[in-house]
């Protein structure tokens, strides 16, 4: 078994043994698990293999025994067990918005649902309002997001759908009357790669008409709460959206609960408790009595605990805490000190404004140098150049950089495709002559991973290749990229001085945020680029600084916050 599907068998466990009753410790154990190994950054045969599984964060004896038997005999005799009692099936009916463990529990009981075909069929007899708890209007109710799940699927959405939408609904909402602050917060705010659901904050001492305000937005299809302080709605495009409304004076507890993850909230209830403190979103409270204690900003709950503040992208609960304890929190890379884009695209390729509008693009943003890296030959589609082609861009740079001056620099480089058969599109002598060479792949990617590592091997040893870029060639939120042995590939990219990529465009966002925190542990270097096909694709940076931020990375590992000195420097290496 791989990553994914080791991922997919623990989190079945979870809501299996969340129907059942089951502790929530050992629920949330699962969870966690589950977690652990999708956020590995490497393949979990081989950390098997080196006896290291109780290493992973989340992973004590029991579950590595359980990884052992999955790895080793390819099944789980727990998972079969509890399959007898709880049908596998069952898990997704907890996709249906507002139906829980113990209502799916119900239902599989009293009524032999096991399936979401017979659960849409039991509402549809009425069945459904006879259930203790329950009635004709939640019978209803349910039918509708059984229908909306239908509509939508239980995808969640690419981070760079839901981020623009977000700001929007907040512009409204902020300039409402009485509206004191606002924010996203939830997976948006910590800038996962997906978004299960938005989640946005008001403070204001009035909320009914904020809660007016957005159920009725244009962009709302349907509406699925709406009480005085929080209000649930579907968008068109099918994504939820919460809103939450409290006074300002708790605004620093509400922002930190809502924004999660809920391991990092665990982790700061316990450390409340120990200090004789409950800690939820409206406040803490002393357990034996007294006054509650309110913060209004974030840094406040932080203070409490006699912990550092720690930024939305780092809590997931995998060290952050730990590391604010213990004054060793990474000082992460942040987006205003990137004064470079190594890899763009201008109309000599796929790009859609020419090198010189690219560059001044990129001036007006506050960067100094950049790359141009049209396609190589052999993509065809993205109207590759020939070598013909390559030689003739030169004066086309030499042109804009003479029309800019002195304070801004533009290189000579390509983004080069590596060949399905592990070749590269240009000739070692043409290489030679540039001053930036990506290498990426496009192509073949679903070969299997001895072969796509020995092509990305292939190009990391070429002493003109510079850097590699996105990596898996992943595009979300359908296509998962290459499957490379990515211990190999990051160790080779360390030892040949290759940089690595985290390309910033939302749909790659790759490497992903496990993968680049592997690489820096490695001590790979890392660039974060937009590859800008538009002049407004400079503004993807945002979402490559977030991953980069989720993978603790800090900017001396990244060339472009160094100078065009030290970049070149490091290039003749
Ligand atoms: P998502 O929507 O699946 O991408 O992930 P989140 O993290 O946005 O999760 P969501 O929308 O269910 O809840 C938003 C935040 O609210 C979550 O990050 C932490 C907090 N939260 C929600 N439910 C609980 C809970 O039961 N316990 C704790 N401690 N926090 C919770
Ligand atoms: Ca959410
Ligand atoms: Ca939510």
């Amino acid at each position: 078994m791989n990553n994914r599907e080791i991922t997919q068998r623990f989190a079945d466990v979870a809501d299996m043994l969340a129907i059942r009753g089951d502790n929530i410790h050992r629920v949330l154990a699962y969870r966690r698990a589950a977690e652990a190994i999708e956020n590995l950054g490497r393949d979990v045969n081989q950390v098997y293999a080196e006896g290291s599984l109780t290493d992973i964060p989340g992973i004590g004896e029991t579950l590595a025994e359980k990884i052992e038997e999955m790895l080793t005999t390819g099944s789980l005799a727990f998972y079969d067990r509890l399959a007898q009692e709880i049908p596998p099936s069952l898990v997704d009916l907890l996709k249906v918005e507002g139906l829980g463990p113990k209502r799916v529990k119900q239902v599989y009981d009293v009524l032999g649902v096991t399936t979401l075909a017979d659960l849409s069929a039991a509402a549809q007899e009425g069945k459904l309002r006879d259930l203790p708890g329950m009635g004709a209007k939640s019978e209803e109710k349910l039918l509708k997001a059984i229908a909306a799940l239908a509509r939508h699927g239980d995808d969640r959405v690419p981070l760079g759908n839901a981020w623009p939408l977000a700001q929007e609904i907040l512009a409204v909402l902020a300039k409402i009357p009485g509206v004191t602050q606002t924010a996203v917060a939830g997976s948006l705010r910590r800038m996962k790669e997906s978004i299960g659901d938005i989640d946005l904050l008001v403070a204001a001492d009035e909320a009914a008409v904020v809660m007016d305000t957005f159920v009725h937005l244009p962009q709302v299809e349907s509406i699925s709460g709406h009480g005085p302080t929080k209000s649930s709605v579907t968008l068109f495009n099918g994504l939820q959206v919460d809103l939450r409304v409290l006074p300002a004076e708790r605004w620093g507890t509400l922002l930190c609960y809502f924004t999660g993850s809920k391991s990092h909230n665990v982790h700061l209830r316990e450390m409340a408790l120990k200090r004789g403190l409950s800690l939820n979103e409206h406040a803490f409270t002393p357990v034996d009595g007294g006054p509650e204690i309110l913060c209004a900003t974030e840094e406040a709950v932080y203070q409490v605990l006699d912990l550092p503040y720690i930024i939305p992208t780092l809590r997931e609960d995998r060290g952050e805490i730990e590391a604010a304890q213990a004054g060793r929190l990474p000082d992460v890379i942040r987006t205003e000190q990137i004064i470079s884009d190594l890899h763009m695209h201008s109309t000599w390729s796929d790009g859609n404004a020419t090198i010189l509008e690219m560059a001044k693009a990129a001036q007006a943003r506050g960067l100094r140098y950049i790359v141009i890296t049209d396609h190589s030959v052999s993509l065809g589609i993205a109207n590759g150049l020939s070598i013909e082609r390559l030689h003739q861009q030169a004066a086309d740079i030499r042109q804009a950089n003479d029309a800019l001056g002195p304070d801004f620099r533009i290189l000579h480089g390509t983004e080069m495709e590596i060949r399905a058969d592990g070749s590269l599109d240009y000739p070692d002598e043409v290489l030679a002559g540039l001053d930036f060479v990506i290498a990426a792949l496009h192509v073949s990617l679903s070969q299997p991973r001895a072969q796509v590592t020995e092509r990305l091997l292939n190009a990391l040893n070429n002493p003109h290749v510079d850097m590699i870029a996105h990596p898996s060639g992943r595009l979300l939120p359908d296509r998962a990229g290459a499957d490379a042995d990515w211990d190999v590939v990051l160790e080779t990219a360390v030892a040949t001085h290759t940089i690595l990529e985290i390309n910033a465009n939302p749909r790659r966002l790759d490497l992903r945020d496990s993968l680049a925190r592997r690489a820096v542990e490695l001590g790979a270097t890392l660039a974060i680029n937009c590859d800008a096909h538009h002049t407004e694709h400079f503004d993807f940076l945002h979402y490559g600084v977030a991953t980069a931020q989720r993978a603790w990375v800090t900017p001396d590992a990244v060339v472009n916050t160094w100078p065009l000195e030290k970049l070149l420097a490091f290039l003749s290496k």
